[in-house]
């Protein structure tokens, strides 16, 4: 029985071989290292238990089980054990089977499965919706709900197709299985999660209380990641927007440096990623086609790419448009640069030079015929849309998935990934999210961006050191327009529901 002493909640995750029960703790538990998951029966083969905490309180033990895999022989045991004691109840003739020799043999397997559901407060029931109901899963639901525990179905694989949906639905209800929660372990819905714990929080009225603060947690973890992410994301772009490059003006130097920017600037991308991996809990190996794919086949494009650029719909918008230059911009110099700078220029020219800081190397370079690479707009404002695809790709991927990460679903700027506002409010946040998006679609670089661009200290960690206040300023205002960006609409409710 469970330990009456503390309110952590036990849950048995149970069901038929295959299911996904493995996956289903992988993904609850945002560990993908969590036991053993593979496209076969018979897989997990012990029981496994993981907790989930909060403010470093456990307040639910999970316990990964073996897959049922012989419910219609062991039903028939059972039958056969409480023959001449028909008033035997289910706990009962479940102890009875726990008490018998076949127990320890040709049922071990099933034998762990009730014996943990038993030491439980309830079992999630994880059912394949792909597959038939047939009459082993009859059987073995019928075992299970002789545990006298109570049972909550979790409608796995829902993702795509569910064809059976409907018939295990009828018969969950037959068994009085009427709440089911849908949770699809590798694509599970942004509020699945949340419902999935109300869900539990009908069943047991005991620790409703405790399901809400567990509830109220993930919410919390999932707005601070976010937030994380929004500024992963924000400090790339203030880098890469701040980067500056001189060369000489002759074609080969020019070249050489904007192959320098580009390979600078795609390595500080994959800095990037490789954060936002690990910031969602996920393996660099999750996402091995660097560098990122944005939409249709063009998905494995270089960030340089004309053509990659061509398919975000954004254009060069200035400098060197052609082949192996794309993506630099030969700088003007002046563009970006404050008055006092300028005033800089002539007191440089006129020999003052010393004490000159800031602008002084880039005065004097571009005084000798130096030019200066900068990125191009229209490569910024692609960093910033793949940077917010990936990050919300990794919102709603399961820690169980096992497939590379796809951006596909997640390509910013699909209005028909947006839910539609229902309130004032949110109509009014959704047309600035909106705005900002479609500023970048069309190659707008935001203004705290614009203003990186004048500040080449402000550029890659090492030399943000000097940087000064302003850009911690101009991160966060950065930062806090790719949160809404990356925020479904409304608070808690999903980009996109697939169902
Ligand atoms: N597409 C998809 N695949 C899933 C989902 N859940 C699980 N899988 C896959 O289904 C297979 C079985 O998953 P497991 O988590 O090992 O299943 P299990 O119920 O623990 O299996 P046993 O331990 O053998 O009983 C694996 O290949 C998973 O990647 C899901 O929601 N969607
Ligand atoms: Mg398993």
């Amino acid at each position: 029985m469970p330990d009456a002493r503390d309110d952590c909640l036990r849950l048995a995750v149970v069901g038929h071989t295959n299911t996904g029960k493995t996956s289903l703790l992988r993904t609850l538990t945002r560990d993908p290292e969590f036991g053993q998951v593979r496209d076969s029966p018979g897989t997990t083969r012990h029981v496994e238990g993981a907790r989930l905490l909060v403010d470093g309180k456990r307040v639910v033990e999970l316990f990964d089980t073996p897959g049922m895999e012989d419910g219609i022989g062991l039903l028939d045991y059972m039958d056969l054990l409480a023959e001449g004691s028909p008033r035997l109840d289910g706990p009962d003739r479940i102890r009875r089977f726990l008490d018998s020799p076949e127990s320890r043999s040709r049922y071990e397997q099933e034998a762990r499965v009730v014996r943990k559901l038993l030491e439980c407060d309830a079992g999630l029931y994880v059912v394949d919706v792909r597959d038939p109901v047939l009459g082993k899963h009859k059987d073995e639901l019928a075992i299970l709900a002789a545990c006298g525990r109570p049972l909550l179905p979790v409608l796995n694989f829902v993702h795509g197709s569910a064809p059976h949906a409907g018939a295990w639905r009828e018969t969950l209800a037959r068994l009085g299985l009427h709440a089911i929660a849908e949770f699809d372990t590798v694509a599970p819905a942004l509020d699945g999660e949340t419902q999935l714990y109300d869900k539990l929080g009908l069943l047991l009225d005991t620790h409703a209380a405790l399901l809400q603060t567990l509830k109220a947690d993930v919410l919390r973890q999932r707005r601070i990641r976010r937030t994380d992410a929004a500024r992963l994301i924000a400090e790339l772009l203030v880098d890469a927007a701040a980067y500056r490059l001189s060369s000489l003006p002759d074609d080969d130097a020019l070249e050489q440096a904007t192959q320098s920017l580009r390979s600078a600037i795609s390595e500080r991308e994959a800095d990037c990623v490789r954060a936002l991996l690990k910031r969602y809990n996920f393996h660099a190996s999750d996402f091995p086609n660097h560098p990122l794919p944005l939409e249709g086949e063009r998905w494995g494009m270089d960030l340089f790419h004309p053509q990659a650029l061509k398919d975000a719909g954004l254009h060069m918008t200035k400098g060197i448009a052609a082949g192996a230059m794309a993506g630099a911009t030969v700088d003007l110099f002046t563009a970006g640069l404050s008055l006092g700078a300028a005033a800089l220029v002539g007191a440089a020219a006129g020999g003052l030079w010393q004490g000159v800081d800031r602008y002084g190397k880039r005065i004097l370079g571009r005084l000798k015929g130096y030019q200066e690479l900068s990125v191009d707009d229209a490569v910024l404002c692609l960093l910033a849309l793949r940077q917010a695809a990936l990050a919300r790709a990794l919102e709603t991927r399961g820690h169980a998935a096992q497939a590379p990460i796809s951006l596909r679903d997640a390509a910013p700027g699909r209005q028909d990934a947006i839910d539609a506002p229902n309130t004032p409010l949110q109509e009014a946040a959704h047309d600035g999210l909106a705005g900002f998006e479609a500023g970048l679609r069309k190659g707008r670089v935001p203004d705290a961006l614009q203003e990186a661009r004048g500040h080449p200290e402000w550029s890659m960690p090492g030399r943000s050191g000097t940087a000064g206040p302003r850009r911690e300023q101009v991160v966060r205002e950065l930062a806090e327009q790719l949160g809404a960006m990356l925020s479904p609409p409304g608070g808690a409710a999903p980009y996109h529901r697939d169902r």
